[in-house]
């Protein structure tokens, strides 16, 4: 039988409980922003704001936002809190400008990581003696090592198979016999395919459930997955700049939203325009302060997704508030499966290449599970009319260069000159016609 809890008391917490705890952490935390942390500690200074003006919950709408330029502008160590020294482990991912933001943890916030991830394994269902197969990539990326840790803890068998190899992925499964698997939604669908092509029944597996996440996927696509692998699948949310996986986690017995585990991670909803909090149960951007980190703690990081937050009460006993699935982004970040990329990272190395004009547009799809991304772009009139032989070079390089700045493969096509379409305001870069 599954234990239904990691740290029952704390999850189950009646608000005023859980308040308390939050505003003394939160306390502490703000006091130890502004004497460690310069960049925050002036930009407290600029809006007039001292430690001790922090006296309620609702304070907390004093303090300053932190963005993604915040940390770019800091690149790559220069918000942590702690001494580089206590620093254990860093992980990153992608910013607008091609460089990416760094974060990092010293040995108690990797500890802590674990447990919180172990408790969202928990929501999930997933126990002690369960055979955890690790499909999120290792690497800079939050995903792979996140969660690693957290099955350890959990007392579960990693396999720390990473993403890719699909039909090895497979047979591992088989062989091992996975009860669990981590992985995105996307490639979830792809394994189901491989499946099939394997001639490998789901059924005849052991996997049980799935818990999926690091990029938005749809009530349909859960159906689709459930389906085609046999499975109970679940959502787990999180960003690399607030710890990563594990900052909110769907558990078994609802299908609306996931738990935030708020006594480390405190939630706020604004409007993306103003920067007002909205009041309980409306949509907006999804804001978080982190209240124990160590090396790396935020304060009111807009995170540009946008959810809402349902305080209504769970059927699994938990007291934590509850955030919606994501639905969509403020901002024009892709999410390509998986990676985050942003059109102005493309932009940045098309610009970078002789006779390539400035006008292109990406178009992404959903093909056989698995994202596609074209990218079209104008040459100049010279190069349009240049050999074949060259042009293919030219196009072989792009996607070389793409590929090399963002990890993720695409395809190039080269078009003539005034064959994009000219906007009349904002361009349109992105077609995504993914239907998820
Ligand atoms: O994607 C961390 C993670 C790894 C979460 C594994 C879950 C599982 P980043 O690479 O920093 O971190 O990307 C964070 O991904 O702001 C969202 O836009 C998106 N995202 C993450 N989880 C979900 C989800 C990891 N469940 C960005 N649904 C976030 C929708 C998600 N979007």
């Amino acid at each position: 039988m599954a234990t239904l809890f990691w740290e029952e008391e704390i999850e189950t917490l009646p608000r005023v409980g859980l308040e308390s705890i939050q505003l003394k952490r939160l306390q502490r935390l703000v006091a130890r922003m502004y004497a460690r942390v310069q960049p925050y500690r002036r930009k407290m200074e600029e809006k007039g704001v001292r430690p001790d003006d922090i006296r309620t919950l609702a304070d907390l709408q004093k303090l300053p936002f932190t963005i993604k330029d915040d940390l770019r502008d800091n690149y790559p160590f220069g918000l942590f809190a702690t001494p580089l020294e206590e620093v254990i482990r860093v992980h990153a991912s992608s910013g607008t400008t091609g460089k990416p933001t760094v974060v990092g943890y010293t040995w108690k916030d990797i500890e802590l990581w674990a447990s919180i991830m172990a408790r969202a394994l928990t929501c999930a269902g997933a126990h002690h003696g369960d055979m955890v197969h690790n499909a999120y990539g290792y690497g800079l990326f939050t995903g792979g090592l996140g969660a690693h840790y957290g099955a350890e803890k959990l007392g579960a068998t990693v396999i720390p198979v990473s993403g890719g190899n699909t039909k090895r992925q497979i047979t591992i499964m088989r062989d091992f016999g996975s009860t669990v698997l981590l992985s995105t939604p996307s490639y979830a669908l792809n394994l189901a395919e491989a499946m099939e092509a394997m001639n490998t029944d789901p059924a005849s597996l052991s996997l049980r459930v799935g818990i999926f996440g690091a990029e938005p996927w749809s009530e349909n696509m859960r159906e689709e997955v459930e389906r085609k692998l046999n499975i109970k699948a679940v959502d787990i949310y999180g960003l690399s700049e607030v710890m990563g996986p594990g900052v909110a986690m769907e558990c078994l017995q609802t299908t609306r939203g996931m738990h935030i585990f708020e006594d480390h991670f405190l939630p706020e909803i604004i409007d993306p325009d103003t920067g007002e909090v909205l009041p309980a149960g409306e949509q907006g951007e999804l804001v978080f302060t982190t209240l124990t980190k160590e090396a790396f703690p935020i304060i009111r990081y807009r995170t540009k997704d946008i959810s809402r937050l349902i305080y209504e009460t769970c059927e699994c006993g938990r007291t934590l508030v509850r955030m919606e699935k994501v639905t969509g982004r403020t901002d024009d970040m892709l999410i390509i499966r998986g990676v985050n990329v942003f059109p102005s990272q493309i932009e940045h190395v098309l610009m970078g290449i002789k006779g390539v004009e400035p006008h292109y547009q990406i178009v992404v799809e959903r093909e056989a599970n698995l994202d596609t991304m074209l990218v079209q772009v104008e040459v100049s009139e010279a190069i349009f009319s240049d050999e074949i032989r060259k042009l293919e070079k030219l196009t072989k390089n792009i996607e070389a260069e793409i590929k090399d700045m963002l990890g993720v493969t695409c395809t190039v096509k080269l078009v003539e000159p005034r064959t994009i379409q000219r906007s009349e305001g904002k361009a349109q870069r992105v077609i995504d016609k993914r239907k998820i």
